[in-house]
């Protein structure tokens, strides 16, 4: 991942404010002190598993965008599952808060401290348990790198069902805690479906009521759920390992993850359309659904302005369509990132359609087919196949870079949300609209775009803005809640509720539906250790 500030550059220079103020350190939680420093050094085997030096705790106390800013003293690295249920254990006992880190791509301040919380990184936890090449099943501890993952799958002919912008920083283990959906939901489905078994430390221990094991006996003392299977079917009792998908953790910590591979297609066809309007994207993706049917493997949309700041914030990124960026050959740089048609080429909206299939003739003469019937209908005006791998991954940079071209550009609001496809993108025209309205238009180097997986109805609306703006961010919330609830969307389609969220999930979750979230977190964690202030509202 790239360094997107530099060194020891300050939020305050974007003037970020606390984005955490108005939650309070629960005094329930106790300081840490030496006598705890030198019990996880005597657990962690010395120095290398406990960080305090405060430099090297820099990474830790801050998310991916530079948004969120927690003050840990130590962030711990335990390498086996018997060390994460010990960690959990003291820090229960001495109620001492945890908050379970893994790759630290989120994107909703989940995972890092808010206060002085104890970080748990799963970072050493990267070893590969075992492949089954037979049912195509993959054990992995939780720490291992999503991209190290589909590369091990791939030397067997295999591939992850999740691939996502982050896959060379985001672990396994966050990738279920926030159920991450990523660029190929469309075709292989949510983790929802393709995670076959977890295991995961609890804060607590879980042991029967009468005779049973004592703690000492059971793994972890009790602590370890064992839900490791790679069982395809397995219908025996509550799915309880689905509590943990998307949790966020704030139930327990995510040690090891089983998962469906799917087979890596022996062909990839992979086009950029250019559409005149968003209602010739849906048109275009109804076409693709159908034309392409069992080989359609992604569909994404991007704007306008999406294209113009990829192009323009990222190094040697073009769009072979608007003729924008993407060093010689392409239409050159001076433009800026002012969006639509700045290069006299451009086009309001662009897509990615892509399949993954067994053969390459039949699949590329599919995609031509749909491709022809697509502009007769008048839905693309403009398109390019991919004819190299190299040209398929310079595509998708186009479309995986708008979150770090954003970031680069200054302060972001990001939104991520569920709306019906096919008014989709209205909420990011009426947003634009109401910001202009209120002096927040492009001379205030203001940019409201909207990118996604329209494939998914899921919407990646983010507002851009050269400092961190509180009356900015008032036009645009709770606008954008009351929004989505209106049309009973989701405020989270797959980026999570963390912190930034915890106090809006009523506007996707009723009233029975939290209650009964707060009372099985008050049963797993009844001491509330597991990342608090994160996903449930303050009560
Ligand atoms: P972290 O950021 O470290 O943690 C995320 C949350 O999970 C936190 O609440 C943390 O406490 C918890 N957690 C982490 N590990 C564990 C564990 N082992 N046990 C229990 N809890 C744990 N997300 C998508 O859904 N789709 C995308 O397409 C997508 N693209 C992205 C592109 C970029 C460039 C970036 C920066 C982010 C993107 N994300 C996307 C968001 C993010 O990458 C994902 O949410 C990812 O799954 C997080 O994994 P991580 O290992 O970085 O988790
Ligand atoms: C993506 O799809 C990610 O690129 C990130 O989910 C979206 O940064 C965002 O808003
Ligand atoms: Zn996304």
């Amino acid at each position: 991942m790239i360094a997107l500030l530099a060194r020891g550059q300050k939020l305050a220079s974007l003037g970020a404010r606390a984005l955490h103020a108005g939650v309070q350190r629960d005094p329930a939680f106790s300081q840490l002190s030496d006598k705890d420093l030198a019990f996880f050094e005597q657990l962690l085997g010395g120095t290398s598993g406990v960080v305090t030096d405060s430099d090297a705790l820099e990474p830790y106390n801050r998310d991916w965008q530079k948004k969120y800013e927690g003050h840990s003293r130590v962030a711990l690295r335990p390498r086996t599952t018997e060390q994460v249920a010990e960690v959990l254990r003291y820090c229960s006992s001495r109620r001492l808060a945890v908050v379970p880190q893994g790759g630290n791509t989120g994107l909703v301040g989940g995972s890092v401290p808010v206060f002085d919380e104890v970080v748990l990184s799963t970072g050493a936890m990267n070893k590969i348990l075992h492949l089954d090449e037979v049912s195509g099943t993959l054990v992995a501890q939780a720490g291992c790198i999503l991209q190290a993952l589909d590369e091990a799958a791939a030397a067997r002919g295999f591939m992850m069902p999740l691939d996502l912008g982050a896959k060379g920083s985001c672990q396994v283990g966050g990738n279920v805690s926030t159920n991450a959906g990523g660029l190929r939901l469309v075709r292989y489905g949510s983790l929802h479906g393709s995670v076959l078994g977890l295991e995961v430390a609890l804060p607590e221990p879980m042991l029967p009521s009468g005779p049973a094991p004592t703690p000492a006996s059971a793994p972890g003392g009790g602590r370890v759920l064992d839900l490791l299977r790679t069982l395809r079917k397995d219908n025996t009792g509550y799915d309880l390992k689905q509590l943990f998908i998307g949790a966020e953790g704030t139930l327990g910590i995510v040690t090891a993850v089983a998962v469906q591979l799917a087979p890596r297609p022996a062909s990839v066809q992979l086009a950029l359309l250019a559409c005149p309007s968003f209602e010739a994207v849906t048109a275009t993706l109804r076409s693709a659904r159908r034309r392409l049917a069992e080989v359609l493997s992604a569909v994404e949309f991007l704007d306008a302005d999406c294209s113009a700041l990829a192009t323009t914030h990222l190094e040697g990124v073009g769009n072979p369509l608007s003729g924008e960026g993407g060093g010689e050959g392409g239409a050159g740089r001076g433009q800026g990132d002012a969006g639509a048609g700045a290069s006299g080429r451009g086009s309001p909206f662009y897509m990615l359609v892509e399949t993954h299939g067994s053969n390459a003739q039949h699949d590329q003469e599919k995609m031509e087919a749909f491709l022809e019937a697509a502009m007769a209908e008048g839905c693309v005006a403009d398109g390019t196949l991919a004819s190299s791998e190299a040209q398929a991954r310079a595509i998708w940079r186009l479309r995986e870079g708008i979150s770090e071209a954003l970031v680069r550009r200054g302060a972001v609001y990001k939104y991520d949300v569920s709306l019906p496809t096919a008014v989709m993108y209205d909420l990011v025209t009426a947003l634009r609209q109401r910001l202009e309205g209120a002096g927040y238009g492009a001379a205030a180097g203001v940019r409201v775009v909207g990118y996604g997986h329209i494939g998914d109805g899921n919407l990646h609306l983010n507002v851009s803005a050269p400092r961190y703006d509180d009356d900015l961010l008032g036009l645009i919330e709770p606008y954008v809640y009351e929004y989505v609830a209106r049309h009973n969307g989701s405020i989270s389609a797959e980026h999570g509720i963390g912190l930034m969220k915890a106090n809006c999930l009523s506007y996707s979750k009723g009233p029975v539906a939290i209650e009964l979230m707060r009372r099985i977190k008050g049963l797993v964690d009844p001491h509330g250790i597991l990342n608090p202030y994160k996903v449930l509202p303050k009560p």
